[in-house]
């Protein structure tokens, strides 16, 4: 029996998940006592410290936590459940941690992107039960803006590369704690989760010790789900996002069904977008929020959900805030939402006033979940101008001109799936949204949507550089030389597709097995 410790933010699901497809059961810890009477403790941090610290206050659970930890049981942290273990956080100068090790925890202050988002190796200090079985290669998802700095090196476990050298994991006795998320890493965490579960491995050191880490370029798979017109839930994909074929909505297969599918081929990330979100509200009928249980429990990679993320009033009267909608889906297995229409109508208001709200959903998401727990979706459209004074926006020269010769163009923010235009370039809305709080910005193209002819590259290099966060490169990949050329030509962090995978023309693996050696990836793990 392990017993979990939710303070009630983000997506503890996936711990759940992960341990109990190991065969252990869970049970969550309703209470102090309950926490001082367990045998193994798994404290699944999501969110920010002065939050997490907050709640562990007001539910009384800081004695008792501190009272097993300094009785010798098991305890593994993950993330902030890890960094909680210190004496405090850059996050919340205030807030005291629960000072089990000595040090603190700081926000990154480096030239890449910050959150670090992805796949990282680790360089392993010393032995511990956790390393069984895996080689010291592998890669486990980070998602994360601060890291700890122990005041003792002798709890290091590991290291990883991010600019900065950071302990990416700490041991002492039977305490211990990782930044990155096994419950997210696939086989190499599934592995190193069931090392920690049984308590009777032997410490080691992995064969291969790795001398330096390096962060990989994230391959995507997305699912763009809809009903079709029989009422059945499908993966549809559009031809610059018209999804129908004389008619009908395309059926290119079941949504739980592709992702797994997509996980077993090495997928680094599922995405799932519920294209017609901003007509149905997705808490009504519920059909997304069993995709994304169902998915959970199987696929042990990072999920987002993105369609419909905004306030709702229902037929009864009844409104819904941004954030429930969000925190459904959190508790469903989701580790980020992303946010589409709603996100061109936040900015519109923001450039307008110059002020910050504290109300919009790209706000109120990120501060209770996370900068992280935000992705902003943007589906832009090409314009063409004949010279960047002729609009008031952020106008690139093209190697591609317009049909009338046109040497420059801006790409203009739409809403609804491509149905309206708006005033906004994509540019302006992805540095507002990184203002208002957003972890990373999904960057699709409708011209390039399903056309197979490859990404975008004025536009990701446009957006990437108005940008420190991460960026997703989406919309047109063909072939697997696509992806080489967008990791080549831009500085995206990931990149993602649906068609070519879909229809099995090039499978994620046939595109990592292009990429080995040419470009840092995780090598696809079969599960
Ligand atoms: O506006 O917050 O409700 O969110 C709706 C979401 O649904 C948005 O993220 C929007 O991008 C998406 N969406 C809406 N309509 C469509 C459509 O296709 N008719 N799909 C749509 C967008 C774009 C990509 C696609 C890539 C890669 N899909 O995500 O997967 O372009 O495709 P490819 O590799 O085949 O070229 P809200």
């Amino acid at each position: 029996m392990i017993t979990l410790l939710d303070y009630g933010a983000g997506n503890v699901r996936s711990v759940i998940n992960a341990i109990e497809s190991l065969g252990e059961t869970v049970r969550i810890a309703a209470s102090g006592e309950e926490i001082r009477a367990a045998e193994r403790l798994v404290f699944p941090g999501v969110g920010a410290f002065g939050s997490m610290m907050q709640i562990l206050n007001q539910k009384g659970y800081v004695e008792p936590l501190r009272e097993y930890l300094a009785g010798g049981r098991p305890f593994f942290g993950i993330c902030l459940g890890m960094q909680a273990l210190f004496e405090a956080s850059e996050e919340a100068f205030a807030t005291k941690g629960l000072g089990v090790l000595p040090g603190t925890v700081k926000r990154f202050d480096i030239d890449l992107a910050v959150p670090h988002i992805g796949w990282n190796g680790i360089n392993v200090q010393k032995p511990s039960v956790i390393f069984n079985g895996l080689a010291g290669t592998e890669k486990f998802y980070f998602v994360h803006s601060y890291y700890i700095a122990p005041a003792d090196d002798t709890v290091t476990l590991t290291t990883t590369d991010y600019e900065i050298e950071f302990a990416s994991s700490v041991q002492k006795d039977n305490i211990i704690g990782t930044q990155f998320h096994p419950e997210k890493s696939g086989r190499a965490g599934q592995q190193l989760l069931a090392n920690f579960l049984d308590a009777d491995r032997n410490k080691v050191m992995p064969p291969e010790i790795l001398t330096e880490t390096k962060l990989a370029k994230r391959i995507i798979a997305c699912l763009d789900v809809r009903s079709n017109d029989q009422g059945d839930l499908v993966v549809t994909k559009g031809d610059q996002y018209d999804v129908r074929e004389e008619g009908a909505v395309r059926n290119l297969g079941k949504p739980v069904e592709l992702a797994r599918r997509y996980y077993e081929e090495g997928a680094d990330e599922i995405t799932f977008l519920n294209i017609t979100g901003f007509r149905d509200f997705p808490l009504e009928d519920m059909p997304m929020i069993a995709v994304l249980k169902q998915t959970s429990q199987k696929v042990f990679v990072p999920l987002t959900i993105g369609g419909g993320i905004r306030d709702y009033t229902d037929a009864n009267g009844r409104t819904y805030t941004s954030l429930e909608v969000a925190a459904e889906y959190f508790r469903s297995g989701a580790d980020k939402v992303s946010i589409g229409s709603d996100a061109v109508l936040i900015v519109e208001d923001y450039l307008k006033t110059g002020q910050k709200t504290g109300k919009s959903a790209i706000e109120e998401i990120s501060r209770v979940y996370g900068n992280q727990a935000v992705v902003i979706s943007v589906d832009p459209r090409r314009v063409h101008v004949n010279t960047p004074e002729e609009v008031d926006h952020h106008v690139i020269e093209t190697a591609f001109p317009g049909p009338n010769g046109e040497m420059f163009c801006w790409y203009q923010c739409t809403i609804k799936g491509g149905r309206e235009g708006r005033n906004l370039d994509a540019v302006a809305l992805a540095r507002a949204c990184e203002e208002l709080g957003a972890g990373e910005i999904l960057l699709n193209c409708i011209d390039k949507d399903g056309t197979n002819s490859g990404f975008d590259i004025e536009l990701i290099n446009a957006v990437k550089q108005a940008v420190t966060i991460p960026v997703i490169a989406s919309s047109g990949a063909g072939s697997a030389q696509h992806f080489m050329e967008v990791f080549n030509q831009t500085e995206a962090e990931s990149a993602l597709a649906a068609g070519i995978f879909h229809r099995r023309e090039v499978p994620i693996d046939q595109v990592k097995r292009y990429l080995d050696a040419k470009v840092e990836i995780r090598k696809a793990d079969r599960t």
